[in-house]
């Protein structure tokens, strides 16, 4: 039967187009999605970066069903249930040292108006209460709450909104001299010098935190040019502002590490997940927090609320468990060690399409890939549109378009053979749009 489309107003969708060809996912298993039509396709982006130990896997369908039957859901407000403390003690085991403290959101959105809320906090909480501006840098998704949007860099996403928040912004740091590098580029190193100017004009003692995605996700898989973030860091620690990465895509394996920060060896003082850390089958996210930022709140009178925030999904059990479960599967089937050792294969398999029609830049680092197009005749975005429609109803895979760009981020448990496959149906879809 075919779906009626009117009544849900979809999220980040041109409604009627979509609404006059619709793209409709009805199965997932493993590396594979099924059509309405009963086609099966390959997931080239994980869902939407977040899939990462594939679709529907029994072991997490096992863990979110018993948990159900067990506990279905407990308040975390003045109550606790084991399961929430369970996984912030596997979670903190995996995150950098000293960032050993776990606040449960419910998406990457709350976490990143989460992380801004607590460096706010903690500045006012140490005797800094000027230090209230935020920075966030061009081209940055941070997801769509107030904050989120405040520090994001993306125009469309803030259009309407208004600024909630004092805020400023780093450039980005695309740049056409680093085109068709692999992993990290070398130009632009230099683009911190604008933060030293942001100082300046702001002066450090206004100023809370920066917060970056290490690799950006959204805008079109932007690498960190080389030593950029290590630079990044010296400069936060040497004006005394917090550092906050934004891990919403890059944490649990997307980039060979569990988090960007190890990958990077780049230590910030917040870092913000969602999405793989269930693998996308429940939503929920985690803030990770150093011990210095925690230890800041944990100073008042014992009987006190420390922080006046949170959801009543803060730790939900079943999101717990589906969490908890895919741990497993990441540690078991060592997923982030995989994802590691088919990154050349896949680094190889995105540059292969260099030379396809149109094609402008290819970017890549871990399993992140970027295909670049140049805008098509009717305007920007519309021939990579056209090959993403090419790719789910001919060419049975799934790939992310925004903009001119075609994004890959596929489950961590591709083998070589389905990346292969992937860009090879990809590089086919791409020359027969041109
Ligand atoms: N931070 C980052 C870095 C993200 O990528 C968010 C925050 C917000 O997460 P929620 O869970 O509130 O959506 C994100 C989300 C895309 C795409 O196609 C990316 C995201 C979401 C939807 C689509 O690039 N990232």
């Amino acid at each position: 039967m075919k779906t009626k489309t009117s009544a849900f107003w979809m999220p980040f969708t041109a409604n009627r187009k979509f609404a006059s060809q619709p793209k409709m996912i009805e199965g997932g298993d493993g590396m594979y999605y099924t059509t309405e039509d009963g086609r099966k396709i390959i997931d080239g982006t994980a869902g939407l970066w977040c899939c990462n130990a594939g679709h529907s896997r029994p072991e997490i369908v096992e863990a979110v069903s018993s948990q159900i039957k067990k506990l279905d859901y407990a308040p975390s407000f003045q109550l606790g249930h084991p399961k929430a403390f369970e996984l912030a003690e596997r979670l903190v085991a995996l995150s950098p040292a000293t960032l050993d403290h776990v606040f449960f959101t419910n998406s990457g959105s709350e976490s990143v108006d989460t992380a801004l809320k607590i460096a706010l906090a903690y500045q006012q909480l140490r005797g800094k209460g000027q230090k209230q501006r935020l920075i966030g840098r061009e081209k940055g998704y941070h997801g769509t709450g107030f904050g989120g949007i405040s520090v994001g860099g993306l125009g469309n996403n803030k259009r309407f909104f208004g600024t909630a928040l004092a805020t400023d912004h780093l450039p980005h740091t695309l740049n056409s001299e680093n085109a068709f590098s692999r992993g990290l580029p070398e130009a632009n190193k230099n683009q911190l010098a604008e933060l030293e100017a942001i100082v300046a004009l702001h002066d450090a003692s206004t100023i809370a935190a920066v917060i970056v995605e290490p690799v950006v996700g959204s805008a079109g898989v932007i690498v960190p040019p080389q030593g950029y973030l290590k630079k990044l860091r010296e400069l936060c620690t040497a004006h005394d502002i917090l550092l906050i990465f934004d891990e919403v895509i890059t944490a649990f394996g997307r980039i060979g590490s569990a988090f960007a920060a190890q990958e990077f060896e780049v230590l910030p003082d917040i870092i913000t997940t969602a999405k793989a850390l269930t693998s996308g089958v429940i939503p929920m996210g985690a803030v990770f927090v150093s011990n210095e930022i925690h230890e800041t709140f944990m100073k008042g009178p014992e009987n006190a609320i420390e922080l006046f925030h949170g959801y009543t999904y803060s730790g939900h059990p079943v999101a717990a468990a589906a969490a908890l479960a895919c741990l497993d599967i990441y540690e078991k089937e060592k997923l982030f060690e995989h994802s590691k050792a088919i990154s050349s294969h896949f680094e190889d398999a995105a540059h292969g399409l260099a030379n396809c029609a149109n094609v402008k830049d290819v970017r890549n680092y871990g399993l992140m890939a970027a295909i670049e197009l140049n805008s098509g005749p009717s305007g920007v975005g519309t021939r990579a549109f056209e090959v993403f429609n090419k790719c789910f109803f001919e060419k049975d895979i799934l790939v992310r378009v925004t903009g001119d760009v075609i994004a890959l981020s596929p489950p961590l448990i591709a083998s070589e053979q389905e990346i292969t496959r992937l860009f090879s149906q990809l590089a086919e879809a791409i020359n027969e749009t041109a």
